[in-house]
């Protein structure tokens, strides 16, 4: 699928919808619901703030990295706990679809949504829907790099350089959605063998797997290491805060997550989940990431795009292959060889 033609509509897209309108009407219901939120916890919190005052339903959130919140669905699937699974990467969201963890829903805010987002919801047979895009890059710490002396890297083969010996950080494919992306869009880049030969050689420049995608932009930002690869968009947060990072496009092109969200099959308050998953469609739910400093693409047409949010028509995105990569089969034989080859190999 091509996302660049409707993202750039959308940044055309300005203004508010009569659904934000309606939701910022005053709270009538009540009852609870409990959010897996699988994006920053910064953004996590704005959401569900808006979303008790402007309903009355009391939320209880937690916040874990995609991987592990398919991980805690699928481990509570005899007993769900979860209403509502809220952000975090679109691969482990249609494997759920698959697996039969999340219920179908369409929403009557479909109609207001990029192509992108209501193609993700079609291929799932409407157990997910895309709520925002981000590309997958890397940024580096300026200062550090000076300091080395070495050239600005600006490709993934760059990455293999003997000069950045234990100087990058990405995450462990298993918890995090950022990182499987970056296995899934490395396969579809090189091809499969290439792939892992390029993650094996970048092995020994990796310093550390984080458990979350978004914290090698962090420590990126503060120093901790030269390189960190993940989504533009969570590097982005740390340069506009003043952090001497630059953000990578790599030259030889990137993969794209389409973040999602989905309903809990069995979760114990089915009908404020759907309150929930229309609302967090709406152009005011979605404009609240940039005022959380998350800057992703929203999925309402009529959300405005962050002014920071990488400019996805002008980077070279690969044709991601999202019902290949995000199906059971694939991302579990390609995370199971990832451990075998790249997680356990010797530095
Ligand atoms: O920070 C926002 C974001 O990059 O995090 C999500 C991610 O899946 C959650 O982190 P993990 O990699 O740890 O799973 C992305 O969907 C989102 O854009």
């Amino acid at each position: 699928m091509k996302i660049s033609t409707s993202l750039r509509a959308l940044a055309s897209g300005a203004t508010l919808g009569l659904a934000g309108l309606l939701w910022s009407l005053p709270a009538a219901a009540d009852g609870e619901l409990t959010v897996y939120c699988s994006v920053q916890e910064e953004w996590c919190r704005p959401m569900v703030q808006a979303f008790e005052r402007e309903t009355g339903i009391k939320v209880n959130m937690t916040r874990k990295s995609s991987g592990e919140t398919l991980a805690q669905v699928k481990a509570e699937s005899a007993n769900p706990r979860g209403d509502v699974w809220w952000g975090g990467t679109g691969d482990p969201h249609l494997q759920a679809a698959e697996e039969g963890l999340t219920v179908e829903y369409k929403s009557p805010m479909l109609a207001e949504l990029q192509p992108w987002a209501a193609s993700q919801a079609e291929q799932s047979g409407y157990k997910t829907v895309g709520i925002y895009a981000g590309a997958l890059g890397y940024s580096f710490n300026t200062e550090m790099l000076g300091s080395t002396g070495a050239a600005e890297p600006a490709c993934w083969a760059d990455l293999l350089k003997e000069e950045f010996r234990d100087e990058i950080q990405v995450a462990n494919p298993n918890s995090s959605g950022t990182a499987y992306t970056m296995v899934a869009t490395l396969v579809q880049l090189m091809g499969e063998d290439k792939a892992f030969e390029f993650m094996k050689g970048m092995h020994k420049n990796v310093n550390q797997y984080t458990k979350s995608g978004a914290a090698p932009a962090r420590a990126a930002a503060t120093g901790e290491t030269l390189i960190g690869i993940t989504f533009q968009h969570d590097a982005v947060t740390q340069a506009v805060q003043g952090a001497p990072v630059k953000v990578v496009s790599p030259c030889e092109g990137t993969g794209y997550e389409i973040g999602s969200m989905s309903i809990i099959k069995g979760g114990p308050n089915p009908d404020n989940a759907k309150k929930w998953y229309d609302w967090a469609l709406t152009p005011a739910a979605q404009e609240l990431g940039a005022a959380a400093n998350s800057f992703q693409v929203p999925s309402n047409k009529n959300a405005k795009a962050p002014k920071e949010a990488p400019d996805l028509s002008t980077i070279k995105l690969i044709d991601y292959d999202f019902a290949k990569y995000g199906s059971k089969d694939e991302r579990t034989r390609l995370l199971s060889k990832w451990d075998a080859e790249v997680g356990a190999a010797p530095k």
